[in-house]
């Protein structure tokens, strides 16, 4: 038996969490076209069984993260953090790269940052990027991301750029999406994983707590729904969770109750969020009801209101309280007083 810790790593909206939901078959991770969609270090556990007597069985658990990105706000700095705690503890990292993106490291001449429509400056973002790679002292794998999008002839500058950047273990192109290339993915990392005994039992695909994965859904329902800054600002916590009853009739399928609260930073932030005559609120509601009910397998009454929390994302107290990890750390310490 072989098992260990894989870290995720890479630029927000590469596909680390699509990734993470091909590999275990699971809805783990939320996913959407916008950047900066995770904001915790996820856990998805695969059982890999014996292939045909040249490998033995493994458990492989992966690990995503935030995308890496300079941080800003006392968020973006707790983001940061989960990524260095995820490679902490880790066996293998795979650095993913987007296949349809250009990469360029020289820094960009015409950059002005008094410039209200400067592009992005990726030379800068992909060299943070590579300074937490050059620190590892374990296999590295580049795995190109998306390659659905782009001929594979497209791939070989990317490599070949990248691949001067850092000495990668290995190179895999994959398609999350169409599930091209996860098969050599998986063989390729049991082959470098250490012997050991299973971290988690064999059938825990996460270690997400219930109401966490529901705040997700939730908050993935609104980065759908909303744009601008509304999706960056908002975050979801869940104050009642009502466990299924028995259902009154055979049958029927039994109903969880659960109300939760999405903070936003600004009154003009609320507006956008309830929309006109509460429509906005209420095709959140619908379609993060849908997903709990198919991760609860039960019928869910969801009720959402809106607060204001100006600048939450720069207290550090109220970024804690969103943490789950934090929140079970302090119970544990609170019951052992
Ligand atoms: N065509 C295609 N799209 C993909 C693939 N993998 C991811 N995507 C899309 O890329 C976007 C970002 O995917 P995520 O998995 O949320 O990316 P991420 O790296 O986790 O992003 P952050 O959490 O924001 O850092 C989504 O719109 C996905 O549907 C793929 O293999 N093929
Ligand atoms: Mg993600």
């Amino acid at each position: 038996m072989k098992s260990g810790f894989v870290a995720i790593l890479g630029r927000p909206n590469v596909g680390k969490s699509t990734l993470l939901n091909a590999l275990t078959g699971e809805k783990v991770a939320i996913v959407t076209a916008k950047p900066q969609t995770t904001r915790n270090r996820i856990i998805g556990v695969v059982e890999v069984p014996a292939h045909k007597g040249t490998s033995p069985a493994a458990q492989i658990v992966f690990v995503d993260t935030p995308g890496v990105h300079k941080p800003g706000s006392q968020l973006d700095r707790r983001m940061l953090q989960e990524v260095h705690e995820a490679l902490e503890s880790r066996d293998l990292v795979l650095v993913l790269a987007d296949a349809t993106r250009r990469i360029q490291f020289d820094s960009d001449p015409t950059h002005d940052p008094k410039s209200k429509n400067r592009k992005p400056n990726w030379a800068s973002e992909d060299e943070f990027l590579f300074s937490l790679v050059r620190k590892l002292d374990c296999p590295v794998f580049l795995v190109l991301t998306k390659i659905d999008l782009v001929r594979k002839d497209q791939l070989l500058p990317l490599i070949e750029s990248l691949t001067r950047q850092y000495n990668f273990a290995q190179v895999i192109p994959v398609s999350a999406r169409k599930r091209d290339g996860l098969d050599v993915l998986v063989r390729k990392i049991v082959d470098v994983l250490p012997k050991g005994e299973r971290f988690y039992p064999k059938d825990q695909y996460t270690d997400q707590p219930i109401r966490f994965m529901v705040a997700e859904l939730i908050r993935e329902s609104i980065l759908i729904e909303t744009g601008e800054e509304v999706p960056y600002a908002a975050a979801v916590v869940i104050e009642q969770f009502e466990e299924p009853e028995a259902p009154a009739r055979p049958g029927k399928r039994p109903l969880t109750g659960i109300s939760a609260v999405i903070y936003c930073e600004r009154d003009g932030q609320k507006a956008i969020l309830i929309g006109k005559g509460g429509t906005k609120l209420k095709a959140i509601g619908t379609g993060a009801r849908r997903k709990i009910e198919s991760l609860l397998g039960t019928q869910v009454y969801l009720e959402l209101r809106v607060i204001v929390e100006p600048g939450w994302r720069d207290s550090s107290g109220f970024v804690d309280s969103l943490d789950w990890r934090r929140q079970l750390e302090k119970l544990g310490g609170e019951g052992e007083q």
